[in-house]
């Protein structure tokens, strides 16, 4: 018999936390996988490289990124969009592994979004002093689809907004190991990344890594 003493309650799970309608925070949901999900990050990486890509208005992104699974995303002088193959080696990203299939699928049906299969992973890489600056996930063709995101490595400040880029943001804290499910009326959210602050952690050193598994077609 299972024993489930959170069955037919409303009171909160340990360890998860609505941030807002739609965006549930799984506190330490990937820790332990991470060594596992470090070991797959470096096979991805090593078939096609991080990258600073080029902004549409010329600019170089602060974070450096690679992809897998059958579309990755990318950004250029023609602007944002998911492609099949990485325009660096003209091969096709990487295939998803496993574990980062397993991992996005449990976090989401935890977070009341059930059968949730990625196409697309994008592996964003900071160093101390890397952000990103507040902007929208509207590259997507199904918006209603969630979009989960883990966090290895340094701690960042995460910025949540609203849905318009004037509407004032939160601050979040992201550690190691910490999943975030954002869906349903959080999909369209304004969010960024403070600065990275000087440090070095036990397994990446002096990176944070984020995963963010997105369904693109
Ligand atoms: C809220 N990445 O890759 S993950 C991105 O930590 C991105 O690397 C940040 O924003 C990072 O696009 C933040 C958290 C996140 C991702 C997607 C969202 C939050 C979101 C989509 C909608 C609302
Ligand atoms: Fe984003």
């Amino acid at each position: 018999m299972t024993l489930d003493l959170f069955q037919d309650c409303d009171l909160p799970s340990p360890g998860r936390e609505e941030l807002a309608p739609g965006a549930i925070l799984l506190r330490g949901f990937a820790r332990r996988r991470a060594e596992g999900l470090v070991a797959a990050i470096e096979e991805i990486a090593a078939r096609t490289p991080f990258r600073h890509m080029q902004t549409p208005g010329g600019q170089h992104m602060s974070a450096a990124m690679t992809n897998c699974g059958p579309f990755g995303w990318i950004s250029d002088r023609r602007g944002y969009r998911y492609e099949p193959s990485d325009p660096d080696t003209g091969a096709p990203w990487p295939p998803m592994p496993g574990i980062f299939l397993d991992l996005a699928a449990d976090a989401a049906a935890d977070a009341g979004f059930p059968g949730f299969l990625p196409d697309a992973c994008l592996i964003n890489r900071y160093e101390p002093g890397t952000r990103m600056s507040l902007h929208q996930d509207r590259d997507e063709q199904d918006l209603t689809a969630p979009i989960v995101s883990v966090s290895l490595g340094l701690p960042a400040i995460f910025l949540f907004g609203g849905l318009k880029r004037s509407d004032p943001s939160d601050r979040i804290a992201l550690v190691h190991g910490d999943v975030v499910v954002w869906g349903g009326p959080s999909r369209l959210r304004f969010h960024g990344i403070l600065p990275i602050r000087e440090g070095t952690h036990a397994l990446l050193g002096r990176q944070r890594i984020n995963l963010t598994f997105r369904k693109a077609a």
